[in-house]
């Protein structure tokens, strides 16, 4: 199982120990994405020159996706930050000058120190999944920011909503573990563009197709894999839970119910019950913007698979959940594999994420215990346009005066872009950004220090969409000057003078306590990966990890907040059809060659995807007069863009498909898609809602 045969570097590259002249390192893929695959660095006298799937590793099973596959060609990008960088024009302008880390650590240091001194909660840390990696994520930066005593960051930005509403109704981030779905005979891909996102689910996919699975996607656009399904459901943004209370009532007309799986592992039946009756597939269907005979279709097939004991399982995805009632929607899905006993086979339920699956020792990471009992301000990131505009307030706290972004590029990605490049304008807003790259965001800086890519740091990974742990190890010295976001944490926290020891704690030391003894390490050092021990099929038998430790299908937990208790279909805040100014609705999914802003300086990459593109159906273009090519302005009274129309298929009437999400610079007058999205939240989780959003559409 351990293979000797590949030649392992040190740490660092040591003077006394040479390297030999080639070698392959073992790490892993940095990327938000849910298949967290297995690398393999092949180093030549010290330079990175291939980044290969490791074979080994069998949910990588050799194969990368297009863009990682490109890795190099990001690491040595003639653009990469090799040196610290102080604004050296008015905010904004571009212009910068190289200075010392120890002038711009210097000069930081003391602005957060007098900001801190009036009220430390004035400074905010800014951070996603630019890496996913625990390390050089949250490790040391929440060691920072907790010592400092900065404003938390509820960081939304992505899942919130969905895993709020799969927490309510199956106890946390658990459920099939996504080999099995090569045995399943239906296959439901609901909300989800595999193909572009989940490639290696998507090759089990395949398995259980050639083995007479049938496929379903679920998608306002006929997207790579929708076109590649036997079936796809092109509804409207934001109708889900009503299609999956309409699939519950025709489970129940036609008695397809595992009675005793449902009596005996969940509660609240009968109020669903009665829920459900209410969603006859034709009232569902006008609301989805489907044919009820689509409805009925896909009920009979989820209902054939109890009737004949096979497995029947959903791949649930994000997309669902970037509207108003994506929480909502999310907990209908997940209760529908309790109805028919889907639990039972391994290869029967449901996977949305699998993160709740890892024992990680969050508090050993990022020590909470540093606050000391204080409970600062928490910032939602999802509303930071509205935020660093805001006064300070008594309801508020601070205005804030430091950002200090890590692993994010939140001028390109977060909501309502015009109020986030207003807040970053802000003359009297001091702020820090550790990027690779000179983002959209990293324009706005005052300082911008350079940070190490995945080649050139230690970090150890958890994923969502499988369940193995992965250990990344430097494949090369770091370019220029670059640092890791450990090593400027640390180096900031001596400069304020936190003499704790745990800032003193390496990156290996931080690796090796993610997991405590809970993951072997020797054997992530050895193969670069570890499976957790986890039962086949977690709920056949019950055991949810909710307070009934049943399938929740109602809540009491949200009924005590004053929420209803039931999921239930909850309308868009901007629903298709109820403007007559913006009779558009837009959705804007990953564009497959990038990985949200990444890799868009990446020149092979965008070269792939051209110029921003607007996918409109053919009657909506030619009720605009707009042909294939031509340069649209799409707009909302939030603002306005611009992208060149594609006429196509993969639109449905009524849905336009701003595929994103561009650097605003590269794109084609300095904004983005999220110029058009609005700051409004999820009925659970307090999430953005990046998919509910009404335009209109005008030949520019
Ligand atoms: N190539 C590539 N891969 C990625 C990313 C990327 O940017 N590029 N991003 C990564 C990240 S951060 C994440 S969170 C994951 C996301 O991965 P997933 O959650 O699997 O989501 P996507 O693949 O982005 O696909 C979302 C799909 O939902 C559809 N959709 C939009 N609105 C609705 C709706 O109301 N209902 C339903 N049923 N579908 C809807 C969109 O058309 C799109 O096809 O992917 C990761 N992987
Ligand atoms: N309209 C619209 N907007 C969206 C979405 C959508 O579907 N539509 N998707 C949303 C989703 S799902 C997500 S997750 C967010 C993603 O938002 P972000 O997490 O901000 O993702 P990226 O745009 O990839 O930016 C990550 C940045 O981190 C940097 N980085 C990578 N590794 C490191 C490192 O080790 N150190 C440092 N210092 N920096 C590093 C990269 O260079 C990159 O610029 O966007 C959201 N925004
Ligand atoms: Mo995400």
């Amino acid at each position: 199982m351990h293979s000797n045969s590949i030649p392992l570097p040190a740490a660092t590259p040591s003077a006394r120990a040479p390297q030999p002249a080639s070698l392959q390192v073992r790490g892993a893929c940095p990327h938000d994405c849910p298949d967290t695959c297995s690398l393999l660095t092949t180093v030549e006298n010290g330079v990175a020159i291939r980044v290969q799937g490791n074979p080994d590793h069998p949910q990588t099973g050799g194969v990368l996706c297009n863009k990682v596959s490109r890795y190099t060609e990001r690491t040595y990008h003639a653009e990469r930050l090799l040196s610290p960088l102080r604004r050296a024009g008015p905010k904004g302008s571009g212009r910068f000058e190289p200075v010392s880390w120890d002038t711009a650590l210097g000069e930081i240091a003391e602005r957060l120190k007098a900001i801190a001194a009036r009220n430390p909660e004035a400074i905010v840390p800014y951070s996603y999944c630019g890496t996913m990696g625990q390390v050089q994520g949250e490790a040391m930066a929440g060691r920072f920011f907790n010592r400092l005593g900065a404003s938390l960051l509820d960081r939304t930005i992505c899942a919130a909503a969905g895993a709020e509403g799969l927490t309510q109704t199956l106890g946390g981030k658990v459920g099939m573990r996504v080999e099995f779905f090569a045995d399943s005979k239906l296959i439901i891909i609901w909300g989800s563009n595999s193909i572009g996102s989940n490639l290696h689910f998507w090759r089990y996919a395949q398995v259980a197709k050639r083995n007479g699975a049938r496929l379903v996607c679920i998608d306002p656009r006929k997207s790579e894999t929708a076109e590649k399904c036997h079936e796809h459901i092109a509804l409207l943004p934001g109708t889900d839970a009503a299609l999956a209370l309409a699939l519950m009532h025709e489970l129940i007309t036609h008695d397809w119910l595992d009675h005793d799986y449902i009596a005996r592992h969940t509660l609240g039946w009968p109020a669903l019950r009665e829920r459900a009756l209410q969603w006859s597939p034709e009232r569902a269907g006008g609301v989805c913007g489907v044919p009820a005979e689509q409805i009925r279709t896909l009920a009979r097939d989820y209902g054939q698979c109890f009737v004949d004991r096979q497995p029947a399982a959903i791949r649930l995805n994000y997309g669902m959940q970037r509207v108003r009632g994506g929480g909502n929607a999310t907990r209908a899905v997940a209760c529908l594999p309790a109805l028919i006993g889907a639990w039972r086979h391994r290869a029967g339920g449901l996977l949305m994420s699998s993160s709740s699956l890892f024992p990680l020792d969050r508090a050993a990471l990022q020590r909470p215990d540093l606050l000391a009992g204080r409970t600062p301000r928490t910032v939602n990131m999802s509303t930071i346009g509205d935020d660093l505009l805001r006064p300070g307030s008594p309801a508020f706290g601070p205005k804030i005066e430091a950002l200090i972004v890590y692993n994010s590029n939140p001028l390109a990605v977060a909501p309502e872009s015009a109020r986030v490049a207003q807040g970053l304008a802000r003359d009297d807003l001091f702020t820090v950004v550790l990027e690779q790259f000179q983002t959209d965001t990293a324009d706005q800086a005052d300082f911008i220090l350079p940070a190490t890519t995945q080649l050139e740091h230690w970090d150890l990974h958890t994923t969502y969409g499988h369940t193995d742990v992965l250990l990344n190890r430097p494949a090369i010295a770091p370019l220029g000057e670059s640092r890791p976001n450990t090593q400027v944490f640390r180096e900031l926290a001596a400069r304020m003078g936190f003499a704790e020891p745990c800032f003193r704690d390496d990156d290996e030391t931080l690796c090796r306590a993610a997991f405590g003894d809970r993951v072997d390490f020797q054997t992530l050092l050895d193969q670069g990966f570890a499976t957790l021990p986890l039962p086949e099929a977690p709920f056949a038998d019950g055991g949810f990890p909710t307070p009934s430790g049943k399938c929740e299908f109602f809540s009491e937990r949200l009924a005590a907040q004053g929420l209803d208790g039931l999921p239930d279909h909850l309308p868009n805040h901007e629903a298709a059809g109820s403007s007559a100014d913006f009779p558009l609705a837009m959705i804007s999914p990953p564009a497959r060659n990038f990985m949200n802003s990444t890799y868009v300086n990446v020149k092979t990459l965008r070269a792939m995807e051209g110029e921003p593109v607007l996918e409109m159906h053919p009657h909506d273009a030619a009720a605009r007069g707009i042909a294939s090519g031509a340069v649209v302005r799409v707009f909302n009274a939030r603002g306005d863009y611009r992208v060149k129309a594609e006429v196509s298929l993969r639109a449905r009437p009524g849905v336009v498909n701003g595929l994103g999400i561009w650097w605003r610079k590269l794109g084609l007058d300095g904004t983005n898609v999220n110029q058009l999205t609005s700051q409004r939240l999820t009925d659970l989780g307090r999430g953005p809602v990046f998919y509910d959003c009404l335009v209109q559409v005008q030949a520019a």
